[in-house]
């Protein structure tokens, strides 16, 4: 992992000595826009018109981020509209780099093997972080967009003449209260979770920590009265971009970001939510592995069982180098408390949530509010 210096690759981590421990996400920096015609973005942001085969998606199947694009992408039917790159697994001291191993699709458009070449073909001089997901212009060989935020509003709302029209991620009369929710979700959970997981301090572990499971407690809440977090037909912007958390919390983020107050299987509204009312969910919950095959996705196609058993083992020497990293800081995990597995509630812990109950069929009390919180 590291980033670009102006066009010049160096191996670093995140520096957290000038934030007293605490995790900053750095601001994206490409941020163009694509509209049907080629007319301003939002606040008249420059945009490029919409054209079936001129742009390129490259993302990586472990990234939650880059996960929000390729669901939308796939919701949208842009398949066959936006190509695509997937970076190898495996992040090492390159960063992302391209492969053909399983999962993996090279960078068929620029013949590149690191990502961050992708960049500087955008920007010889770039200075910053190599993320995932990039949006392409083959026409133009630049970057668009590499904001998840955006580039999901792109893709909903910028490829009407080839998109399927009929799913709108963000309907006009619920965005309001879909902008209110991605706030407060953004900056407890997507991005909670990694301020846990990358603070090198005690103190700015525990405040995101705090932050993050009074969040889910709330959205518990909330999802017991009903189906989606706003109350729309069908899951929008906001689901999705709580999804791609919830569906790899159990299985990455309770052990390896140390978020280990409680597992999603111990919120039974929003198990079920994450299980139920999203189709991707139904594949199980084994997190990442799965949601990596889930029918949303691209590919892989099969069940590559070796392949995932290479990447943990891969893995694992980081994985305890960074928990030994930790542990020398002095840092301690958070009191590990499993409600419920201390007392099982009076129907146990896999109880059906109140809403999803028969006799709750009928309209659902109204959701408790959603405090604001400022944008990321
Ligand atoms: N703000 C970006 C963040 C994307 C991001 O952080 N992606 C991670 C993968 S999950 C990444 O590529 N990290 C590489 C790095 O920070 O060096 C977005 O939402 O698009």
């Amino acid at each position: 992992m590291g980033l670009l210096v102006d066009g010049k690759w160096q191996d670093k981590w995140y520096d957290t000595d000038k934030t007293g421990g605490e995790f900053k996400r750095t601001t994206t920096t490409f941020r163009d826009w694509i509209t049907p015609d080629g007319s301003p973005g939002p606040d008249g942001r420059k945009a490029v018109p919409a054209e079936a085969g001129r742009y390129h998606l490259y993302v990586s199947l472990a990234c939650p981020w880059a996960h929000r694009t390729l669901i939308t992408r796939k919701l949208k039917k842009l398949d066959d509209v936006i190509s695509l790159s997937v970076v190898d697994y495996h992040m090492g001291e390159e960063g992302w780099v391209f492969s053909d191993r399983p999962g993996a699709i090279p960078d068929d458009v620029l013949g590149k093997q690191r990502l961050y070449e992708v960049y500087l073909e955008a920007e010889p001089t770039y200075t910053g972080r190599v993320t995932v997901p990039v949006l392409w212009d083959k026409q133009q060989d630049t970057i668009v967009n590499n904001e998840s935020a955006e580039i999901i509003r792109i893709l909903n709302t910028g490829f009407s003449a080839f998109a399927d029209n009929a799913v709108d991620v963000t309907p006009q009369e619920h965005l309001a209260e879909i902008d209110r929710i991605n706030a407060v979700v953004y900056d407890a959970v997507n991005n909670g979770v990694y301020k846990c997981g990358f603070a090198t301090t005690q103190a700015a572990y525990e405040k995101p920590f705090a932050a993050l499971f009074e969040t889910l407690d709330m959205l518990e809440e909330r999802l017991s009265g009903q189906r989606y977090l706003v109350p729309s037909k069908a899951p929008t912007e906001a689901d999705w971009r709580l999804f791609t958390t919830l569906i790899r919390f159990d299985a990455v983020y309770y052990g390896h970001f140390k978020c280990n107050q409680r597992r999603i299987a111990d919120y039974p509204a929003i198990d079920a939510y994450m299980r139920e009312a999203l189709p991707v969910a139904r594949h199980g919950r084994d997190g990442e592995f799965r949601a990596h095959q889930g029918p949303l996705l691209h590919q892989p196609q099969d069940h590559q069982p070796d392949r995932h058993r290479a990447a943990r083992a891969e893995a694992r020497p980081r994985h305890a180098a960074w928990a030994g990293e930790r542990a020398l800081r002095g840092l301690r995990p958070c009191v590990i408390s499993h409600p419920a597995r201390r007392s099982a509630a009076p129907d146990g812990p896999a109880a059906v949530p109140p809403h999803r109950r028969a006799s709750a069929r009928s309209p659902a009390a109204p959701a408790p509010p959603i405090p604001s919180a400022p944008a990321p």
